[in-house]
C-alpha cells in the first residue's frame, strides 16, 4: 500500500503539472523566457512519466501477464482505439480469426492474435483492447496496450468516423506519453555524456526554440552537466528530452477510419486528404485492398528471393527482412545462425548490383526482391 501511495501521489502532481504546462504554453505569448521555462517543466514532466511507467525492482505492472503474444511471422501490426471502433470486426475479416465483436464497449479484453499472408510475408495482426483517455497515466489497461503496442512494427489507429476527430489526437497523445512516436523520425541531435569540460553546445542551422541557456538548464534537471550536443536540425525541447530520456521508439503509422458505410462520399471524399489515412469498413470489407496496400509500404519490408545452385529461383516463399537490416550477413542469420560459419561468397541479382549476376561478401545490402545464391566454404 505504500507503495500503492506514493503512485498516486505521482499521477496526481503528473497531471497537475501536464494542466499547468497547458495553461502556460495557451496564454504565454513566446519569448526566450518563457521559452526556457516551458523546456524546464517539459523535462520534468518526461522525468515524471518515465518514473510512473517504468515500475522499480521489476515487479508487477509492467507489460501485464497475458497480453503480451509470442511474436511471429515477418512483422507485428498492432490495433489501437477506443472501445467499440471495430478494432476486432476488422481482425476478424481480415484475418479470418475469431475476436469476439459486441456492440457494446470494452468487449475485447486481451490481445488476440491473427496472422495473415501478403506477398509472401507472414504479418502478425493484433487486436487489441480498447484503450480511454488517461490510459499512459495508469487508467484502465491502458498501459498495457500501449506496451504491447511498442512492440509493434507498425500501428493502426482505428477511429470510427461518427466519432470526433478529436479521437484522434487522444490516441496520439497518449501513446506520445508512452514514449511511441509516430510517423516520425528519431530527432537530429548528436549527445555524448562526458566526464567534464562542461557543456558544449553546436547547431549548426537556426533554432527557433533552443539556445544554449535552454539545452543547459533542460540538461542540468537529468543531473547532465557535462556533454556535447550538436542540433542539426531546428529542435524543439521535446526532441531534446526525448534524445536524453532515450527509450523513445519511433513507429509507422496508418489512421484507420472505419464505419464508412454509415457517410456520404462528399464525407468520403474529405476523408480522403487527411495524411495516413485509409477509411475502410471492417463489417463490409470495403477497401481492405487499399488499407493492405498501404500497411505493406508502411512495414517497408525486403523480400530475398533464394537460388540454389543450377535451380530456378523460389519465387513463391522469400526470405523477409526489415528494411533496415539487409545485408547478406543478416539474410544468413534469419536463416539460421549458424550459416554465416559456412558463408564464402553469394551470387546477387537484382537493383542492389551493377551486374547480375555479382559477386558480393556478407556486408553488402540488399533490395527488396533481390535473388540470392550462397556459396559455402
Ligand atoms: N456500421 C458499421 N458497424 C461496424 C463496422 N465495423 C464494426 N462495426 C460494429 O461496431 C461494434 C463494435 O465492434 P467491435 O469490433 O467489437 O469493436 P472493438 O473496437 O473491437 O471494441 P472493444 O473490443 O470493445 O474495444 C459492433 O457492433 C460491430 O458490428 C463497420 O464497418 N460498419
Ligand atoms: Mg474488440
Amino acid at each position: 500500500t505504500a507503495l500503492f501511495i506514493k503512485w498516486t501521489e505521482k499521477l496526481r502532481l503528473l497531471n497537475k503539472m501536464n494542466e499547468y504546462l497547458l495553461i502556460n504554453m495557451a496564454r504565454t505569448q513566446k519569448n526566450k523566457a518563457t521559452a526556457h521555462h516551458l523546456g524546464l517543466l517539459k523535462a520534468r514532466l518526461a522525468k515524471l512519466r518515465r518514473e510512473l511507467i517504468t515500475p522499480k525492482g521489476g515487479s508487477g505492472g509492467g507489460t501485464g501477464e497475458g497480453f503480451d503474444v509470442a511474436k511471429t511471422g515477418d512483422a507485428r501490426v498492432g490495433f489501437v482505439g477506443f472501445p467499440s471502433v471495430g478494432k476486432s470486426t476488422l481482425l476478424s475479416n481480415l484475418a479470418g480469426v475469431y475476436s469476439e465483436v459486441a456492440a457494446y464497449e470494452f468487449t475485447t479484453l486481451t490481445t488476440v492474435p491473427g496472422v495473415i499472408r501478403y506477398k509472401g510475408a507472414k504479418i502478425q495482426l493484433l487486436d487489441l483492447p480498447g484503450i480511454i483517455e488517461g490510459a499512459k497515466d495508469g487508467k484502465g489497461r491502458g498501459r498495457q496496450v500501449i506496451a504491447v503496442a511498442r512492440t509493434c512494427n507498425l500501428i493502426l489507429i482505428v477511429l470510427d468516423v461518427l466519432k470526433p476527430l478529436l479521437h484522434k489526437k487522444l490516441i496520439e497523445h497518449e501513446l506520445e506519453g508512452f514514449g511511441i512516436r509516430l510517423n516520425k523520425q528519431p530527432p537530429n541531435i548528436g549527445f555524448k555524456k562526458k566526464d567534464k569540460g562542461g557543456i558544449n553546445f553546436t547547431a549548426t542551422c537556426a533554432q527557433s526554440e533552443l539556445d544554449a541557456e535552454t539545452v543547459k538548464s533542460i540538461l542540468a534537471e537529468y543531473k547532465i552537466h557535462n556533454a556535447d550536443i550538436t542540433l542539426r536540425s531546428d529542435s524543439t525541447a521535446d526532441d531534446l528530452i526525448d534524445v536524453v530520456e532515450g527509450n523513445r521508439v519511433y513507429i509507422p503509422c496508418i489512421y484507420v477510419l472505419n464505419k464508412i458505410d454509415q457517410i456520404s462520399i462528399e464525407e468520403l471524399d474529405i476523408i480522403y486528404k487527411v495524411p495516413h489515412t485509409v477509411p475502410i469498413s471492417a463489417h463490409h470489407r470495403w477497401n481492405f485492398d487499399d488499407l493492405l496496400e498501404r500497411m505493406w509500404d508502411y512495414l517497408r519490408l525486403v523480400r530475398i528471393y533464394t537460388k540454389p545452385k543450377g535451380q530456378l529461383p523460389d519465387y513463391t516463399s522469400p526470405v523477409v527482412l526489415p528494411n533496415e537490416r539487409t545485408s547478406v550477413e543478416d539474410f544468413c542469420m534469419k536463416i539460421h545462425k549458424n550459416l554465416i560459419k559456412e558463408f564464402k561468397y553469394a551470387l546477387v541479382w537484382g537493383s542492389s548490383v551493377k551486374h547480375n549476376p555479382q559477386k558480393v561478401g556478407k556486408d553488402h545490402v540488399m533490395e527488396d526482391e533481390d535473388v540470392i545464391q550462397l556459396v559455402k566454404k
